[in-house]
């Protein structure tokens, strides 16, 4: 890999991405539209964008060999916030690698596409979407998106339905959901260089003891996770017990199910 370009550099995983991801590409293009610390040496360069602006993204990726789009919204937010963002910057992002010839995208979707799921069902990554909000719908819109580039331009992609990724699980829920960093770094070298992947969409969780995903489509990546939530365990349930009908309990979205409305 000549040059891997970054989008959401500035975020939490983006910023561990930035460290990680260094032994794979000669050289890596980061961008936020916050500030980033300048390039640390001539392995990395960094360009603000912000991903709603069509010729700025355009400028960015150009050069680039492959893509991985953290950048946007990450969590409930007014849908105006979310179009910009996420909805009109992930179009840009496709755009922009149609333009330039970029070959393959490793996309940062989220369980939250599939958030009003109950906690007692068991998925793989063929079910429908049940988005549990404004920012899982454009994360939806984002598998889909990149699905129609793949079969209108043959532009491949990995979607990364990421459960929780921080570096601890920080409550019950995340026991199931939490995706180390780890595992984070390995699934994306994964599914930047597994050769022929096509449109594929995955979940991104860690081998923990318990999990509502059947992965079965990451492993055609040579996936194989390597952490589990359960070393947190005992600190985890010294937290008290949510109630049984509270979404935190019920949904795999969790919180996500009840934020909102926003307006009116
Ligand atoms: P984050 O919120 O820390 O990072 C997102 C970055 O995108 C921020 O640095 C922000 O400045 C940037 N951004 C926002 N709007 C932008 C715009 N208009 N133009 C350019 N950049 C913009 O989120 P985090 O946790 O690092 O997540 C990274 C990606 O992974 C996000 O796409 C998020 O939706 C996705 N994801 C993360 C999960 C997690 O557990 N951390 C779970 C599921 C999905
Ligand atoms: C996400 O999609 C968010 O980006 C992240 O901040 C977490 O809230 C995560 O999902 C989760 O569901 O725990």
């Amino acid at each position: 890999m000549q040059k891997l370009l970054l989008t959401g550099a500035a975020g939490g995983l983006g910023q561990v991405l930035r460290q990680t991801l260094k032994p794979f590409t000669h050289t890596l293009r980061l961008s936020d539209i916050a500030a980033l610390a300048p390039a640390a040496d001539a392995s990395e360069e960094v360009q603000c964008c912000d991903l709603s602006d069509k010729q700025a993204v355009d400028a960015l990726v150009q050069g680039c060999d492959a893509i991985v789009h953290l950048g946007g919204v990450s969590v409930e937010r007014p849908f105006e916030e979310i179009l910009e963002a996420n909805i009109r910057g992930v179009f840009h992002v496709y755009e922009a690698a149609r333009r330039h010839g970029v070959q393959r995208v490793v996309f940062a979707s989220s369980n939250h596409v599939i958030g009003f799921y109950k906690q007692t069902e068991t998925l793989d990554t063929a079910v429908e979407h049940r988005p549990d909000g404004y920012y899982g719908l454009s994360k939806a819109y984002g598998e889909d998106l990149s699905r129609f580039y793949f079969d209108r331009y043959g532009i491949e992609t990995v979607c990364i339905r990421i459960g929780s990724s921080f570096p601890e699980p920080r409550d019950r829920r995340m026991m199931c959901t939490w995706l180390s960093y780890r595992d984070l770094t390995e699934l994306i070298r994964c599914s930047l260089f597994t050769p022929d992947v096509g449109h594929l969409v995955v979940y991104g969780v860690s081998d923990n003891a318990k999990v509502w995903w059947d992965n079965s489509a990451a492993a055609r990546l040579g996936f194989v996770p390597q952490d589990s939530s359960e070393v947190f365990r005992a600190q985890i349930e010294q937290q008290p017990l949510p109630a049984a009908d509270a979404p935190v309990s019920v949904y795999q979205g969790g919180n996500f199910c009840v934020a909102g409305p926003f307006e009116g």
